[in-house]
C-alpha cells in the first residue's frame, strides 16, 4: 500500500452510466473486446468507479478515497464477489485497471455502478457522470423509469453530452424478434420524452438520437470472433454459445451452423463503436460547442480524403 502521485496527462473520459443491469459492464467489454468489467444477473456486479486506461501491462489498482493505492493480484479479483466484499469498497473508493487496447490510447473508460441500486451507488454514478467528457447511457427497451428520466434529468442539469442506447432490443417484441416498427416505436418514444424535457442526446450511425442495439448478442459474436484465433476447445465453446444464443432467441433462421457476423450485424453495436473511435475527441477536450464540433469533424474527414486523395495520386 502506498500513496501514488504519479500524474499522467488526462485522456477524454468515456463514461457509460444507466440503472441496475441495463448491460453497462457488457458494453465496456464488447468496447474492451476483452471480458474485464464483472457483468451479472440478480446482484449489482459493479461496486465501485472502474476505470479503464491504456497500460503496456495488466494492473489491477484499488485507488482509495484517501489516495491510498493497493495492487490487486489478479484481474479475476474484481469479479470475486467475496474479495469485493473484504475490500469494503466506499463511495470515493476507484479501482483502475490498465490494459493494452487499442481504444484506450484515445480514452480512458469508465464503468459505474447502477443508479437505482442503492445511495453509495447512485452518488459514485453521479460522481462518475461529473467526471465525464462523453456519456452512453443505457436505458431499458420500454419506456423510461422513474430512475432513468431521474439520471438523465442529472446530465442534462450538468450540460453533459451524452448518447442514449436502448439495450435488450429482443424484449421489445416476441421471441422471435421484434419487427423494425417495434424497436422504432420505442426508440421514438424514448426520443419524444427527452425532447419534450428539452433534452438532445448526440447522434449514433449518423442520425438517430435513440440507439437500439443487443448487447448480449454482441457480446456473443465478438467472443467467437475473438476466440477464432485461439485453441479449438475455447472455440468450441464460443461455438456453443453461439448455438445456444441462436436457439433460445430464434434468430438464425438459415440452418444450424451459427453466423457469428449476421449476429454482430443484428446486434448492432458496430455503429457505436465506430461512432466512439470516430468521436472528435480532442475538439471536445478544447471545450467546443456542438456546432464547431460538428465543423471540426467535417474538416478531419476532408483533411483524411484529401490525403488519401493526394497519395493515391502520387
Ligand atoms: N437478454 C439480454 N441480456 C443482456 C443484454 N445485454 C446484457 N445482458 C445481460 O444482462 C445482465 C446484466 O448485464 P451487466 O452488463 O452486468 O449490467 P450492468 O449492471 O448495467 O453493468 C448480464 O447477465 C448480461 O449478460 C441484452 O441485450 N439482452
Ligand atoms: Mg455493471
Amino acid at each position: 500500500m502506498g500513496t501514488d502521485t504519479r500524474s499522467s496527462p488526462r485522456k477524454p473520459l468515456l463514461a457509460v452510466v444507466g440503472t441496475f443491469q441495463q448491460g453497462k459492464s457488457t458494453l465496456v467489454n464488447c468496447l474492451l473486446d476483452d471480458p474485464y468489467a464483472p457483468t451479472g444477473k440478480g446482484v449489482a456486479t459493479t461496486r465501485a468507479l472502474t476505470y479503464f486506461r491504456f497500460g503496456e501491462a495488466e494492473e489491477v489498482r484499488l485507488r482509495r478515497g484517501n489516495g491510498d493505492v493497493e495492487f490487486l493480484e489478479r484481474r479475476e479479483d474484481i469479479f470475486d464477489a467475496e474479495r469485493i466484499a473484504e475490500l469494503a469498497l466506499a463511495e470515493h473508493d476507484r479501482i483502475e485497471v490498465s490494459c493494452w487496447k487499442p481504444l484506450l490510447r484515445q480514452i480512458d473508460v469508465l464503468d459505474t455502478p447502477g443508479f437505482n441500486a442503492q445511495e453509495q451507488d447512485d452518488r459514485a454514478a453521479l460522481l462518475g457522470v461529473d467526471e465525464a467528457d462523453l456519456l452512453v447511457v443505457i436505458v431499458g427497451a420500454k419506456e423510461l423509469s422513474q430512475p432513468e428520466l431521474r439520471l438523465l434529468d442529472e446530465i442534462h442539469r450538468r450540460r453533459k453530452r451524452y448518447a442514449v442506447l436502448v439495450n435488450c432490443l429482443e424484449k421489445t417484441g416476441p421471441a422471435a424478434g421484434p419487427s423494425d416498427d417495434q424497436v422504432s416505436d420505442i426508440c421514438a418514444a424514448v426520443s419524444s420524452r427527452l425532447e419534450s424535457k428539452g433534452q438532445r442526446p448526440i447522434a449514433i450511425g449518423g442520425e438517430h438520437a435513440i440507439w437500439p442495439c443487443n448487447l448480449l448478442w454482441a457480446w456473443h459474436a465478438l467472443g467467437h470472433l475473438r476466440r477464432e484465433a485461439d485453441s479449438s476447445c475455447e472455440r468450441e465453446e464460443a461455438l456453443q454459445k453461439l448455438r445456444w444464443i441462436e436457439q433460445h432467441f430464434r434468430i438464425n433462421h438459415e440452418g444450424p451452423v451459427p453466423r457469428p457476423s449476421a449476429l454482430l450485424a443484428r446486434s448492432q453495436f458496430l455503429p457505436i463503436r465506430e461512432m466512439l473511435e470516430s468521436y472528435p475527441w480532442r475538439s471536445l477536450q478544447a471545450g467546443l460547442n456542438e456546432s464547431e464540433i460538428i465543423l471540426q469533424r467535417a474538416v478531419d474527414l476532408w483533411d483524411s480524403e484529401l490525403r488519401h486523395a493526394l497519395s493515391v495520386s502520387r
